[in-house]
């Protein structure tokens, strides 16, 4: 079994009981700002066209325009790693994994993993699925085997926020968001990760505490 281990570049944490959650941190992560493991968004939500799926979303290299986007690659050196615990105590009992090598994604998991914390080995002793990375404009490409479902490639970023309104409450020259606002997101992408699993790969907890970490080859 080949074993890499991997330093922790960045760590973004969402605890999750029911329904969709997200968090944003767009360009503003310490010490990743503008690099290829900048995570923009996490999102886990129940599958919409079927409900014995969980769906998690990783979203990196936030604010491409369309340009940008045309030219934007995976890093083959960057790993990101859904968390995801069943146990309530934080600590990730299972791992679902995205590499990215010669324009394939290949996602292991859900598997136990052998590290936990800031170092991971990439897990192969479990599930394996494959998909050819979806090149910007075009058809998405979705690899499925076991029920897991894999997507990987540019999208329309889904978060959307006023900042410049935000600013200016921030510092007292407003007093509240205009309504319609200014999209700041507009016409921008993101590097997106997309794995649907069945929910019965991911234990019988009723609640799952999940987040997702990108990181580095070491
Ligand atoms: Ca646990
Ligand atoms: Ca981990």
């Amino acid at each position: 079994m080949k074993k890499r281990n991997l330093l922790l570049t960045l760590l973004a944490i969402i605890t999750a009981s029911a329904g969709i959650v997200w968090a944003a941190d767009h360009i503003d992560a310490p010490g990743v700002t503008s690099t290829t493991s900048d995570i923009t968004d996490f999102y886990a939500f129940q599958s919409p066209e079927n409900s014995s799926n969980m769906v998690f979303v990783a979203n990196l290299q936030g604010l491409l325009d369309p340009t940008a986007t045309a030219n934007a690659t995976f890093d083959e050196n960057v790993m990101v790693e859904f968390n995801i615990d069943n146990t309530g105590d934080f600590v990730e009992d299972l791992v679902i994994q995205a590499t990215f090598k010669d324009g394939k994604v290949n996602v292991y998991g859900p598997v136990k993993p052998t590290a936990t914390g800031k170092i991971s080995r990439v897990e192969t002793s479990g599930d394996v699925t494959a998909a050819n990375i979806t090149k910007y404009n075009q058809t998405a490409s979705i690899g499925s085997s076991n029920g897991i479902k894999v997507f990987a490639g540019p999208r329309d970023d889904p978060f959307f926020f006023d900042f410049a309104k935000y600013s200016e409450i921030i510092a007292g020259t407003a007093t509240g968001f205009s309504n319609p606002g200014s999209d700041t997101f507009a016409g921008t992408n993101v590097m997106s990760v997309v794995v649907e699993v069945p929910k019965s790969m991911l234990g019988s907890a009723a609640t799952l505490n999940t987040w997702v970490e990108s990181k580095r080859k070491i």
